[in-house]
């Protein structure tokens, strides 16, 4: 068994173009000025800042076949997994600073097929308000950033599904989504079908985020590489303002931190995503702020020492 990598690449992937909303391209900037970098090199981690891949400009059209911008996106996408990937091979931690969740799609499937690679099993944990499994045939908006899920479980566009090399990305019983309180009603059909392990806000409130983040995490060995996708809109509105897919009753700050401590206990976190962070609807960045503050305690930041 090896040990967790200690050399964390930042890579930012500047777009909205799978949002309907404008400004989760500004993502990464913010999470910088934030000072991800400082807050990481804090905890004894060398950062590598990769700095931004570079992919097409939004074009700010209306949904066709139920896709707003599925070429812009499947371009992002592939960026974002080539750079995930580079990274991983190069045993780094990748963080993906987004930019909007359709991201995920590249990002997991780049962890896919490096643990396929390398023989790990893996764990996802989808934090976030909304269950992001639309297809074309369901969604409502026609937004991409909602159906990333879908994507990794073979349910979407081959552009997408196909991105690790396999169909499909991951299996459903990889994944334990954590926080969701808003879940379109042809979405929650297919979240059943797939039998996705679902902590939602109902759960945390009636059993405590510690035992739902138990069960999310349990049977995690030494094998086993764990993804933590972490769309910002998982955090109550009240204290994250800076996304633009906002749902009231989410996590406290107390409740959140103790999601991400509890993580990093584990040993086992080996890559990230970081998206849906939208500066357009901030408060002098104090969202981006929350986020880096949340980071740090997926690398092990807690009050007092405990082991
Ligand atoms: B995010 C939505 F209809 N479900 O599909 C949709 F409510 O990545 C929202 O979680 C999706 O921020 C939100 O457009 C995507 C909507
Ligand atoms: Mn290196
Ligand atoms: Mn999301
Ligand atoms: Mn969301």
């Amino acid at each position: 068994a090896s040990q967790p990598p200690r050399i964390v690449d930042l890579i930012g992937v500047p777009t909205d173009v799978g949002a309907s909303a404008r400004g989760a391209s500004m993502g990464p900037e913010a999470l910088r000025v934030a000072g991800i970098r400082q807050r990481l090199e804090a905890h004894d981690l060398v950062v590598h800042d990769l700095g931004n891949v570079a992919g097409p400009a939004n074009p700010w059209q209306p949904p066709v076949d139920g896709y707003r911008h599925l070429d812009e996106v499947v371009a992002w996408n592939q960026l974002a997994h080539d750079a995930v990937h580079a990274s991983l091979k190069a045993g780094h931690l990748p963080i993906m600073l987004g930019g909007d969740h359709c991201l995920g799609v590249g990002s997991i499937s780049a962890v896919a097929r490096h643990c396929r690679e390398v023989g790990r099993k893996l764990r996802v944990l989808w934090l976030d308000a909304h269950a992001d499994f639309n297809t074309s045939a369901i969604t409502p908006s026609g937004n991409i950033h909602g159906m990333p899920v879908a994507c990794l479980c073979g349910l979407g566009p081959q552009s997408l599904t196909g991105m690790s090399g396999e169909v499909p990305a991951i299996p459903s019983k990889a994944i334990r989504q954590i926080g969701i309180r808003s879940v379109d009603a042809g979405e929650k059909r297919l979240v059943h079908e797939q039998d996705i392990e679902v902590f939602d806000m109902r759960y945390i409130d009636e059993m405590g985020m510690r035992h739902a983040m138990e069960l999310a995490l349990a049977t995690l060995d030494d094998r086993t590489h764990l993804h933590v996708s972490f769309d910002v809109d998982f955090l109550d509105p009240g204290i994250a303002p800076g996304v633009a897919t906002t749902v009231p009753g989410g996590p406290t700050y107390r409740e959140a931190q103790l999601c991400m401590e509890m993580i990093a206990d584990t040993g086992r976190l080996a890559s990230l995503d970081v998206v849906e962070l939208n500066p357009a609807f901030d408060l002098r960045n104090q969202t981006a702020e929350l986020a880096v503050d949340l980071v740090e305690s997926l690398f092990g930041k807690s009050t007092l020492m405990r082991k």
